[in-house]
Formats: C-alpha cells, sequence, structure tokens
C-alpha cells in the first residue's frame, strides 16, 4: 500500500461531497477489515482452513451439511459482537450527520452481513446480501430473533419446527427484494458515489456502481488495491477506510 494519501486527491475527493446532495456510501468487506472482521477473499482461517467461503455460503452447502454451515454462521456472528466499528464507520456516519445537517442525504448501501455501520451509528438502506442477526425459519420464513444467530446448535422455529437459517444471501440466491429496490432507488438519486472496500467480484451487488459511472454519477473510490470497480471511477484513493475516510471529512 502506497505510503501517505495524496492531498491532492482527498481534496479532489472532498469537494466532490461538499457540492453534493445525496451521497450514496457503498461498501464491502474492506469496511470492516480494520474491526478485525476478516476479508470474503482473506484465507479462512484455523478450522475453516480446509473450505473456502464459496463452498460454505451456498443453498447446496446449507442441504448438505446444515450443522457445518450453520457453526460457520454462529461462529462469525459471535465473532462481529466482540469487535467494534472502525473510524471508517464512524467517519461515514458523520458524513451522513453533516449532509443531513444541510439539507441532504446519504444511503449506505452495504454487501456485508456484519451490523459495524449501524453501531457506528449509521442507517443502512441495503443489506444487499443480509444480515448475520435476522436469521429465520427456513418453512415458515418467520424471523428467529437476532441473538440466536450466535447460538452454537442448530435452532428450530418456535412455530413450525422449521430449521432456523441464517439471514444471509447465498451465492446463486436472489437478493431480498426490499434491500434491492432501496438500493436502486439510492444510486438512481446519488449525486455521487463513495465505493469502500470492495473486490467489486459479486453480481448483481457490482452492477450498481457500475451503472451510476455509466450515467456519469462521479464515483470515489477507497481501497488499499486498485479494484475491478477502479476503471470506473473519477478519484481512486489508495487507502484503509479507516484513513482515507476520516482524511475526507478533515479538508
Ligand atoms: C445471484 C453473504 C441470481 C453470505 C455473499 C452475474 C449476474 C448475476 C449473478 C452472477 C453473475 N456472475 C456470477 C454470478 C453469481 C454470483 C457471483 O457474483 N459470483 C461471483 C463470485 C462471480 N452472484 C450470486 O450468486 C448472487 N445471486 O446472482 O442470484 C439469480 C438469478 C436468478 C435466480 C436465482 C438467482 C448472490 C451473491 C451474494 C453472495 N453472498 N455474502 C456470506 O457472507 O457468507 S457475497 C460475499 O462476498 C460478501 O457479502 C461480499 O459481498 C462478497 C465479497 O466481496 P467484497 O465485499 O468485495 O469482499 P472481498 O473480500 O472480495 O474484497 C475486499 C476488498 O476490501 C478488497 O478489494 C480489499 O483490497 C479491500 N480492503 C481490504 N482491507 C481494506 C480494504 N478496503 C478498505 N479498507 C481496508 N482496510
Ligand atoms: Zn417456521
Amino acid at each position: 500500500m502506497r505510503d501517505a494519501l495524496d492531498s491532492a486527491l482527498v481534496e479532489r475527493a472532498a469537494a466532490l461531497l461538499e457540492a453534493a446532495g445525496h451521497v450514496v456510501v457503498f461498501t464491502g468487506a474492506g469496511m470492516s477489515a480494520e474491526s478485525g472482521v476478516p476479508t470474503f477473499r482473506d484465507a479462512m482461517t484455523g478450522l475453516w482452513s480446509r473450505f473456502s467461503p464459496e463452498d460454505l455460503a451456498t443453498p447446496e452447502a446449507w442441504e448438505r451439511d446444515r450443522e457445518t454451515v450453520w457453526r460457520w454462521y454462529a461462529g462469525r456472528a459471535a465473532a462481529v459482537r466482540e469487535v467494534a466499528p472502525n473510524d471508517g464507520h464512524r467517519a461515514v456516519a458523520e458524513l451522513g450527520d453533516r449532509l443531513t445537517s444541510r439539507g441532504g442525504a446519504l444511503s449506505v448501501v452495504t454487501q456485508n452481513v456484519d451490523d459495524l455501520h449501524e453501531r457506528a451509528g449509521s442507517e443502512v438502506a441495503g443489506h444487499l446480501h443480509g444480515s448475520l442477526f435476522q436469521p429465520r425459519c427456513e418453512v415458515c420464513d418467520r424471523p428467529a430473533g437476532g441473538e440466536l444467530s450466535v447460538a452454537p446448535d442448530l435452532p428450530h422455529c418456535e412455530l413450525c419446527d422449521g430449521p432456523i437459517r441464517p439471514g444471509v444471501v447465498w451465492f446463486g440466491e436472489m437478493l431480498p427484494a426490499g434491500a434491492w429496490r432501496a438500493a436502486e432507488q439510492a444510486f438512481a438519486a446519488a449525486d455521487v458515489v463513495l465505493i469502500v472496500g470492495t473486490s467489486g467480484l459479486v453480481y448483481p451487488a457490482a452492477s450498481l456502481p457500475i451503472e451510476a459511472a455509466e450515467r456519469g454519477t462521479p464515483i470515489i473510490e477507497v481501497n488499499p488495491e486498485p479494484s475491478t470497480l477502479t476503471p470506473t471511477t473519477d478519484c481512486f484513493l489508495p487507502a484503509a477506510a479507516g484513513t482515507a475516510l476520516p482524511a475526507l471529512l478533515r479538508v
């Protein structure tokens, strides 16, 4: 990762945000990396080292071995409970407060299944890939109560005794209609899109900033490494979220 963040780049990005009425912040796993939540591309550690996320985050894995899949999500939910939002999450919340105070709006659209944006004070317009804290009955779809996420053993629905499944979107599953609609509306209304910490590999989520760029919406990206989305951006800040986002607020 390059050293000092180029102040001219920060000033250009800050000017785009300053001139904007409605900003969309689109985040991926890199947003939570400095909180200690491993990104999807990180090697799976410890007892999970023999799996890859694509192996476990699928309906087929759930049908094949519900206990193992449930335990993986319960472990991830427990790990998120042990960590805190980072300076990047707090800067996004502060940006939202500043926009609101001048009659503007901030929409957070996240691919992340953690609740760190909310715990930093942001309202999330859409969790495109669901949440670790919204388990639900696989049979009757009844929400099972957030804390069940960390229950180590496979729980069953109180109403119909169906298996409770993690409230996340697996590969091959449709994205939640409400979250997708809210995200499309937010991107359509955006004067600026700020992308933070995503490789841009997962669709259809990645199509949102790409289509915004095609409509001429200015795109700012924060990522220590270029991503597949970098070619569509107007301003690429090669830095971590916890460094670049607070810097944008200090200009
Ligand atoms: C679907 C929940 C359709 C589960 C996740 C074209 C069109 C439509 C679909 C597809 C398509 N091509 C392929 C598909 C299928 C598939 C897909 O996209 N596959 C990929 C792998 C090619 N998509 C789907 O299956 C989606 N569903 O399309 O349904 C359909 C149509 C008809 C009928 C039925 C269905 C569903 C996808 C959702 C999968 N679920 N998560 C769970 O968490 O277990 S996705 C999961 O991976 C995460 O949620 C996250 O979104 C994604 C990982 O991406 P990132 O967030 O970007 O994380 P990553 O690790 O990749 O990158 C981290 C970045 O952070 C890096 O760039 C790094 O440099 C940076 N970084 C690191 N540190 C920092 C940092 N940045 C800033 N600061 C730092 N400190
Ligand atoms: Zn049920």
